[in-house]
């Protein structure tokens, strides 16, 4: 049986939280800024102060190594992201590398000899909010994303990610791929959906995850006065686009009950009160667990952006900047999760998510698992996200028992 130091974990993700605090108890810790920086370099710390080789890729992931009793056997990778949504939550992502680390931390406590080598991880921009697109660092690992391609991707400042790598010192320089075939990948991260907690389960034993695609859409009109010009000669891009959020909505629970779709990102130009908007940049996610429907809602969008231009006398561009199928995860690390849960003694049931996980593109190259910790009331990407501290523990236990299978 292993044991989880609770206290011990209640402090470093209380210490962890502080990184990018904001004033309503979220994180504000954006892939590569300097709170991410901050972050890393306490992760870094830990990794040394348990005595782990640590070591950088040149896409600023960051790994830490225990050896196993067989230095040649295959290792097992654990962890998850530290970056985090403008306005997110503590626990996405974060839960997971600090749940990893309570795991190391209680194995050396307890000299639990395991044959595999371990390597704790944390992945570089898997929110895709600054730099897109999202799961990035694991990506470019699985060799999803090209390295160079990865390191000149830019923000909205144009900053790209080498450059924002090199700022924060984390520009490594080890290859980013791996190093020797990889046993099996294990991720601990909250269900940012409300099953568990309406079916009172302790964790979710991740089946697998939607598919996803991304657009981004560009509406340009004919900026003009808002006074004299006449309405029927107007061609509004902020008209357009409107009726495009409005045809995205309706497209949500069609095709199949599991569609769901978001305009998370919109902006105007000129954006002034007495112009006619000339031109409208926003973009579009589309998810399902069926990668045909998936690419269905995308001819779907396009076909409603056509119309929606065509009413108002616009034009449009539209750019597909990522799109992943559907995950299923590997039945022997679900069915050693099953016995990692029910070690712990704790309930759980069978789940399927519909946020992307690094856990994902690790699928591509490895035996690859989730666990889920449930989210109150499902909410998450919001500074209210939380998990009951209970939970975590419940959690972290299943999660450690679980490596140590894995790691056998
Ligand atoms: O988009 C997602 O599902 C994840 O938060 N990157
Ligand atoms: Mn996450
Ligand atoms: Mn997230």
């Amino acid at each position: 049986m292993v044991s989880i130091d609770k206290d011990r974990l209640k402090n470093t993700f209380e210490t962890y939280s502080e990184i990018g605090r904001t004033d309503k108890n979220g994180l504000h810790r954006l892939s590569l800024s300097k709170t991410d920086k901050k972050v890393r370099d306490q992760f870094v710390q830990d990794l040394e102060e348990l005595g782990l080789e640590v070591r950088i890729d040149e896409v600023g992931n960051i790994f830490g190594r225990q050896e196993g009793a067989d230095p040649d056997a295959a290792p097992v990778l654990i962890g998850s992201h530290l970056d985090s949504q403008p306005y997110g939550g503590r626990f996405d992502g974060q839960l997971g590398v600090l749940t990893a680390l309570e795991t190391l931390r209680s194995f050396a406590d307890e000299g639990i000899d395991h044959r595999r080598p371990i390597e704790i991880v944390n992945w570089t921009n898997e929110e895709g909010s600054r730099f897109k697109p999202a799961l990035m660092g694991s990506g470019t690992f699985a060799d999803e994303f090209d390295v160079d391609e990865t390191l000149s991707q830019t923000d909205s400042e144009g900053t790209t990610v080498e450059e924002a790598l090199e700022e924060i010192g984390y520009r490594g320089d080890s290859p980013c791929k791996p190093r020797e075939p990889i046993h099996a990948y294990f991720e601990l991260h909250i269900e940012q959906g409300p099953v568990l907690e309406e079916r009172d389960r302790a964790v979710g034993i991740v089946e697998g995850i939607y598919g996803m695609s991304w657009l981004e859409v560009t509406i340009t009109g004919d900026a003009d006065h808002a006074g004299p010009s006449p309405m029927h000669s107007r061609r509004d891009a902020l008209v357009a686009a409107t009726d495009v959020v409005q045809a995205v909505r309706r497209l949500s629970n069609r095709v199949s009950d599991d569609v769901v779709t978001t305009v998370g990102e919109f902006e105007v130009e000129p954006n002034s009160i007495n112009v006619i908007p000339s031109e409208v940049t926003f973009t579009v996610d589309v998810r399902s667990y069926d990668d045909k429907v998936v690419a269905d809602l995308v001819e779907r969008v396009e076909t409603e952006v056509e119309a929606a231009c065509s009413r108002e006398g616009t034009t449009y561009e539209i750019e597909e900047i990522w799109r992943i199928p559907h995950t299923e995860y590997a039945e022997k690390v679900r069915t050693t999760a099953i016995e990692g849960a029910e070690a712990a003694d704790i309930s759980y049931q069978s789940i399927v998510g519909g946020a992307g996980h690094d856990a994902n593109y690790l699928s591509e190259i490895t035996n690859s698992g989730m666990l889920f910790a449930p989210s109150v009331d499902g909410k998450t990407h919001n500074e209210a996200e939380y998990t009951e501290w209970s939970d975590i523990v419940d959690a972290a236990f299943a999660y450690a028992e679980t490596v140590e299978r894995l790691a056998e």
